[in-house]
C-alpha cells in the first residue's frame, strides 16, 4: 500500500487532518486500533473554542455543529456558593460552542467516508520505520494479515497512549509532566442541563462542573482521590456529592436521574517536545495532555491539525517545507500557553490534599481578582475562547 500522510489514530486529530488533506487533493491512510463503534462510544470533551469551531466548518463538517451545538457567551465560577459570571462576548468578543467530541467524531467519519477516505480499523502491531529518511513506512496488522504502507510522512496521532511519540529516540525526546492528586468522576445522564451555562465550582469538599450536551443530555464532573473506583459510586451518591458542592440555588435546578455513563479519568500536564522528528508529526494527545479543566485538550487537537495541514499543503501545493520545518515550533507556542492556562485553572478551582490555609487564601484573592478587573477576566476569556493560531 502507498499513500502521500500515513495517519496513525483515528480519533479527532487523525480524521480531521485526513479530511483536511484529502480536500486539497493530498492522499492518506488512517490507521485505527478500535472499532469505530468503540472510537465514536467515548464520552469526552464538550466544549469548542471558536477556532475549532472555525475550522471544522473549513474542514466542510460544521453543518450538523451549527445546527444542533449550543452556542455559549458566558461561564460561571462559584467559591463557596458564591456565583461570578465570566462574559466572555464582553470581556474578548467570542463565544464558545458547545458539542461534544463524539459527535465532532462522528461527523468527521461521515464526511470521510463521502470522500470514499481509507480508514482501517482494528489494526495492530504499528510500526513506524526510516522516520528520518525521505521514504518512511509504517508496518501492521491487519484482517490476520502482515502489512506494509509507504509513505512521505507519517502524522502521529494516536493519543497519549500510541506508539508514535515513543518512535521518536528517548536521546532526544524531553517529556514534561505535572500529574495531579485527584481525578474527575464524570456522569452523562438523560436530563435537561441545569443552567444554561458551564459552572466551575470551587467548594470545601471539592471542585464540581455542571455542562451539557444539548436540551435533554447534561455532563457534571466531580473531583475525587486517586484512589476512588467508579464501582464505588453509586448514581444516588454522585448526585448527592454534586449537590453538595454547588449553590443551593443552581443545586435545587438540578434534574437528577440515572447514567448512561459513569467514568474517572486522572488529571495530568503533558508535554513532549520536539513534536517532530524527522518525517514524523506528533498531534494532539499523542504529543500533549492537558487536566480537562477549560476543555482545552480537543481545542489542541485541533490546532496541531491547523499547523500541521497547512505545512503539509503548502508542502504538496508549491514545494515550500518551511512551514513544516517549524511545525513544532509553532504547534508548541500554542500548547504551552493552553498548557499553563489548564494547569492554572485546575490550581484556582480544586481543592488539593495537602492545601493550606494560606493556598485557600491565595485561590479566594484570585478569584476576588477576576471578579473586580475587567483586565483580569479579559486574559481568561482570550484563553478560554481560544487563543488566535
Ligand atoms: P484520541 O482521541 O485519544 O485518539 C487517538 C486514537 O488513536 C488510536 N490509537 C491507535 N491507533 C493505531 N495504533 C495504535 N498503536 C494506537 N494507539 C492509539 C486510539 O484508539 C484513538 O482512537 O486523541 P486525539 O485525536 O489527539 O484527540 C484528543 C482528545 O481526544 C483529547 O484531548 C480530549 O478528549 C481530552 N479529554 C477531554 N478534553 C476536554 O477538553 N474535556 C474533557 O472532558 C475531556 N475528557 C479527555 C477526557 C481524555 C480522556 N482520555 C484520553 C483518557 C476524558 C478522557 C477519559
Ligand atoms: C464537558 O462538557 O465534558 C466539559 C466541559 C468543560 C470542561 C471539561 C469538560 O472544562
Amino acid at each position: 500500500m502507498k499513500t502521500d500522510v500515513a495517519i496513525i489514530g483515528g480519533g479527532p486529530a487523525g480524521l480531521l487532518l485526513s479530511q483536511l488533506l484529502m480536500r486539497a487533493g493530498i492522499s492518506t491512510v488512517v490507521l485505527e486500533r478500535q472499532t469505530r463503534s468503540h472510537v465514536l462510544s467515548r464520552i469526552r470533551a464538550g466544549v469548542l473554542e471558536a477556532g475549532t469551531v472555525q475550522l471544522l466548518q473549513d474542514a466542510g463538517v460544521g453543518e450538523r455543529m451549527l445546527r444542533e451545538g449550543i452556542p455559549h457567551d458566558s461561564c460561571y465560577l462559584t467559591s463557596d456558593d458564591t456565583l461570578m459570571k465570566i462574559d466572555l462576548m464582553e470581556a474578548c468578543g467570542k463565544q464558545v460552542m458547545v458539542y461534544g467530541q463524539t459527535e465532532v467524531t462522528r461527523d468527521l467519519y461521515e464526511a470521510q467516508d463521502a470522500m470514499g477516505a481509507t480508514i482501517l480499523h482494528e489494526v495492530s502491531d504499528v510500526a513506524l520505520h526510516d522516520l528520518t529518511g525521505d521514504a518512511p513506512f509504517v508496518t501492521f496488522r491487519h484482517d490476520g494479515a502482515d502489512q506494509r504502507l509507504d509513505c512521505s510522512y507519517i502524522a502521529g496521532c494516536d493519543g497519549f497512549h500510541g506508539v508514535s511519540r515513543p518512535s521518536i529516540p528517548a536521546s532526544v525526546r524531553q517529556e514534561f509532566e505535572k500529574v495531579y492528586p485527584f481525578g474527575w468522576l464524570g456522569v452523562l445522564s438523560r436530563t435537561p442541563p441545569a443552567t444554561p451555562e458551564l459552572i466551575y465550582a470551587n467548594h470545601a469538599r471539592g471542585f464540581a462542573l455542571t455542562s451539557m450536551r444539548n436540551a435533554m443530555l447534561s455532563r457534571y464532573y466531580i473531583q475525587v482521590p486517586l484512589t476512588d473506583r467508579v464501582e464505588d459510586w453509586t448514581d444516588d451518591a454522585f448526585w448527592a456529592e454534586l449537590l453538595a458542592r454547588l449553590p443551593p440555588d443552581v443545586a435545587a435546578s438540578i434534574v437528577t436521574g440515572p447514567s448512561i455513563e459513569k467514568s474517572i479519568a486522572p488529571l495530568r500536564s503533558f508535554v513532549c517536545e520536539p513534536m517532530q522528528w524527522g518525517r514524523l508529526f506528533l498531534c494532539g494527545d499523542a504529543a500533549h495532555i492537558v487536566p480537562p479543566t477549560g476543555a482545552k485538550g480537543l481545542n489542541l487537537a485541533v490546532s496541531d491539525i491547523f499547523y500541521l495541514s497547512r505545512a503539509l499543503i503548502a508542502q504538496y501545493s508549491d514545494g515550500n517545507d518551511d512551514l513544516l520545518a517549524r511545525y513544532g515550533q509553532d504547534a508548541l507556542a500554542r500548547v504551552w500557553q493552553a498548557m499553563r492556562f489548564s494547569w492554572s485553572l485546575t490550581k484556582l478551582m480544586h481543592r488539593f490534599p495537602d492545601q493550606t490555609d494560606f493556598d485557600r487564601r491565595m485561590q479566594v484573592a484570585e478569584l476576588a481578582q477576576l471578579a473586580a478587573s475587567s483586565d483580569a477576566r479579559r486574559l481568561f476569556s482570550q484563553v478560554y475562547a481560544g487563543l488566535p493560531y
